[in-house]
């Protein structure tokens, strides 16, 4: 059995780089696991489910009780890491964390808050970019990188079972919470997704709202086997990212959250530095593929800490089919 600490342990070895990233993971997994109970007591805590306040939060949406709660808790297990400055979906500018760190933490702390009170998988997404100070003199700029120079990135899914996908830049790997020794427990070493795949995962009441292509891309898959694609397809969204792409690392598919015309989603809805970015480190380290329909999310330099992205990712083959419609 091994557990994340040996296998951290062994990944890391003597490199103190490593070391740092190794102990950051280790303390956001740890804070994971209190975030984990808490949305455990369901209804028992019905409080963290309700609407904190009128304001919504930085990237201007509604602000859950857990939100603001998940994040304390990361906050607090990050103090004594090797993380300089956590960028946050709940937190307009950046949150100083240890002044000695030469890491900089993106995090949505809680994804698919708007299932809180439904029983339904919710989670933990993070980025670990490396930090010099000399380099950087603002922090901001360390954030505000092409996703291609995370170091790791991983999302933890509270549901069923407690798990963590965390890819390290050699693979993605899969490890489970076991409530009998409390130990995350490595599951699956190199998750591979199937290049091809007859599952889409897409909010399809939003379809009269995209743009042509995606409007075709689904018109086909719609079409079936009498269509253009020539294969009946089937359909899955959970509406709680960490759920959907979970499936994807399981079985495949693809997660479809495009650009449409409403208001507010001229971007997509997903956020590129601390949602797109690790959700495309773990794909492609998993043998699939991540784009915004025209670029490689990983090479997209961003401009705001919070902006928005339209987002594909999953099974390679289908990925390089939405990008042809484009
Ligand atoms: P919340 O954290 O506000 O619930 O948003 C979750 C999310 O960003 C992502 O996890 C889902 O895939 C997506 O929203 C669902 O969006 P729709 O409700 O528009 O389908």
């Amino acid at each position: 059995m091994v557990t994340l600490q040996t296998f951290l342990g062994t990944w890391a070895g003597d490199d103190a780089a490593r070391k740092a990233v190794a102990g950051t993971v280790t303390a956001i997994a740890q804070a994971g696991l209190g975030i984990a109970d808490l949305v455990a007591r369901g209804p028992l805590e019905e409080s963290l489910a309700k609407v904190r306040g009128v304001d919504p939060n930085a990237g201007g949406d509604t602000q859950k009780e857990l939100d603001v709660v998940a994040e304390e808790r990361i906050c607090a297990a990050l103090m004594p890491t090797a993380a300089a400055f956590l960028a946050s979906e709940e937190s307009e500018e950046l949150i100083p964390l240890n002044p000695e760190g030469r890491l900089v933490v993106a995090v949505d702390p809680l994804d698919g808050s708007s299932n809180i009170d439904t029983n339904v998988s919710v989670g933990t997404i993070y980025s670990i970019m490396p930090y010099d100070p000399a380099e950087q003199a603002d922090p901001k700029a360390a954030v505000m990188r092409p996703g291609r120079h995370q170091v790791a990135a991983g999302f933890l899914a509270y549901g069923p079972a407690t798990i963590l996908v965390a890819t390290f830049g050699d693979g993605t790997q899969v490890f489970v919470h076991d409530r009998l020794s409390g130990d995350f427990v490595l599951a699956r070493t190199e998750v591979e997704i199937p290049a091809e795949t007859k599952e889409y995962g897409v909010n399809q009441s939003n379809v009269r709202h995209w743009d042509a292509p995606m409007q075709r891309y689904l018109d086909d898959c719609l079409a079936g086997k009498e269509g253009p694609r020539g294969k009946d397809f089937n359909m899955r969204w959970v509406g709680s990212m960490v759920a959907d792409a979970f499936r994807i690392f399981t079985r495949g598919g693809v997660y479809v959250y495009p650009a449409d015309k409403r208001k507010g989603y001229e971007n997509g809805r997903l956020r590129l530095i601390y949602e797109a970015f690790p959700l495309a480190f773990l794909v492609e380290q998993a043998k699939g593929g991540a784009t915004d329909g025209k670029t490689r999310i990983l090479d997209i330099q961003p401009h705001h800490i919070h902006q928005r992205i339209p987002l594909v990712f999953g099974s390679r083959a289908e990925v390089e089919k939405i990008a042809s419609y484009y």
